[in-house]
């Protein structure tokens, strides 16, 4: 492919594939195609791979799974995406990639274990689903109007992030 089509390609959202929006269902799992990169295997070590991949992604209580395509996930749930393990999401927190601008409509995923991964949706209502459906997944018992905790001075970890302080979380 030349060049300057392959970075259209890129900076445009997968454009093959007609707009599809996640399927949800009533407990809070999500379904859909989405563009992903692998950048941290943890805090210190960068993904081995770091190709931008089209994949089924799917939401199920705290963990994302990964597929090939939907028709794999429905009928063979079992036989996930280069045969990978679910990714646990407790403790983890989504966030609109805003510093990512080489693609529009990515959102960020960072795990408890200092994974992290970029994901390109089809459109910023897309991208907002997904990042709201990960969060309310990620910390349920905040989500479902618990308190928030007050931790003794010293206990909180300096290299955290300030986790989900400006999404509005829906009751499970
Ligand atoms: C990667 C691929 C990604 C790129 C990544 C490359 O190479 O070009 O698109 O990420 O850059 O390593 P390959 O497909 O050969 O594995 P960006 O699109 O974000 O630039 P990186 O090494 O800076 O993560």
């Amino acid at each position: 492919m030349q060049e300057a089509a392959r970075a259209e390609q890129q900076r445009t959202a997968y454009s093959p594939q007609p707009s599809q929006s996640p399927k949800e269902s009533g407990d809070g799992e999500l379904e859909g195609m989405l563009v992903r990169k692998h950048e941290w295997e943890s805090t210190t070590k960068k993904a081995s791979n770091r190709s931008w991949d089209r994949i089924c992604v799917v939401l199920k209580g705290s963990q994302l799974f990964f597929y090939k395509d939907q028709k794999t996930y429905r009928s063979r749930p079992e036989e996930t995406w280069r045969g990978e393990t679910a990714v646990d999401l407790i403790n983890g927190t989504a966030e609109i990639a805003a510093d990512y601008t080489k693609k529009k409509h990515v959102f960020r995923l960072r795990l408890a274990n200092g994974g992290d991964y970029l994901f390109q949706a089809n459109d910023d209502d897309q991208c907002h689903q997904w990042v709201n459906g990960i969060n309310a997944q990620a910390a349920p018992e905040e989500a479902a109007g618990g308190k928030s905790q007050t931790l003794p001075p010293g206990s909180e970890k300096k290299d955290e992030p300030k986790r989900r302080s400006f999404f509005t979380l829906k009751k499970k």
